[in-house]
């Protein structure tokens, strides 16, 4: 049966990698993704959500292609001025990004909610699947190491995610809740898929909203395992396991996940650990999961559905 209605959950390069895959396979009225919103923070004025900008600008085709995040032909012009002038350039915003980041601001400020600002952002930057906030409130991902709390950016850029990560705290969490479009969105799921993200810091802050746990239970849901090899990809995700006692192997992925999903993506890397991610309870697909350019990611997103189709 042809699923006509998906919704990815992602944050960070990976999650907008596969997104931008689901795009290329799936129409607009097709595929809704919702955006891990716990690394945004306010900075020299600005709201600045890296993960729906880096899905906003993956699914343009505008992004940065080494970095995965950020623009293409970025210049530094306005932060090289900013920190003439005294001012904090450790995190690097561009002009073009930047371009945005003022539209961003200028639209808040005209009362929108999140959810609107976004969507008129992926309007105008030629963006016609849905891109979603995970919630309009602000919920801030805040890192506990043994010193001190950071708020994510502080410890993942400022810091380089050097401190020891002993837990993590959502703030803000009880006050927020899912958007009506994102509650629409796993209400109409036909197929839910978490993309190849990391679990801590960009799929369980979509999970903590009240509701997400239930939608994606009742639903048919997969994951792609952010671990190939006993290593992440990109980010700290590998690290993170480590220092929280886990073992660093896209299993532990399955085991952090299970009972919330009935399908599991390995890497073709991963293959000897089918028999254990299906002993959880999980049908497993075994495939290339590294996406090295665009047509990679759409292979990627295609064996995906066409899996999940396969079940009936
Ligand atoms: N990541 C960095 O490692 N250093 C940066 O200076 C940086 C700036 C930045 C600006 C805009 C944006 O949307 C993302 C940016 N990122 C930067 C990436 C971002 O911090 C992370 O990729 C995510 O928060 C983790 O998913």
């Amino acid at each position: 049966m042809a699923l006509n209605k998906v919704v990815a959950l992602a944050g960070g390069v990976g999650g907008a990698k596969l997104a931008h895959g689901l795009a290329q396979v799936l129409d607009p009225e097709q595929l809704t993704v919702v955006v891990n919103t716990g690394d945004d923070f306010e900075h020299l004025g600005l709201l600045i959500c890296p993960d729906v900008d880096t899905v906003l600008y993956n699914l343009a085709e505008v992004q940065h292609l080494q970095q995965g995040w950020g623009r293409a032909d970025e210049h530094f012009c306005v932060l090289e001025e900013v920190q003439r002038l005294g001012g904090p350039s450790w995190f690097r915003l561009g002009d073009r990004d930047i371009a945005l980041h003022l539209l961003r601001r200028s639209l808040i400020d005209q009362g929108l909610s999140l959810t609107e600002v976004i969507s008129s952002l992926a309007q105008r930057l030629g963006v016609h699947h849905a891109v979603l906030p995970m919630s309009d409130a602000p919920v801030r991902t805040m890192i506990q190491t043994p010193d001190d709390e950071l708020s994510f950016q502080e410890y993942f850029v400022h810091q380089r995610c050097q401190p020891v990560m002993r837990g993590m705290r959502l703030a803000g969490l009880e006050q927020a809740q899912v958007s009506v479009a994102v509650a629409q969105a796993m209400t109409a799921a036909e197929l839910v898929v978490f993309c190849p993200s990391n679990p801590f810091v960009s799929i369980d802050p979509i999970l903590a909203l009240p509701g997400m746990r239930s939608w994606v239970g009742e639903r048919k849901a997969v994951a792609v395992s952010p671990i190939v090899g006993g290593k992440a990809l990109k980010g700290p995700a590998a690290k993170m396991m480590q220092e929280l006692g886990m073992e660093v192997q896209a299993l532990a992925v399955a085991q952090h996940y299970a009972g919330l999903l009935d399908g599991f993506v390995l890497d073709a890397a991963d293959a000897p650990l089918a028999v254990a991610v299906q002993a959880l309870g999980m049908r497993v697909l075994v495939t290339d999961t590294v996406m090295h350019d665009k047509a990679g990611r759409r292979r990627l997103a295609a064996e995906i559905l066409a899996w999940g189709e396969r079940w009936g």
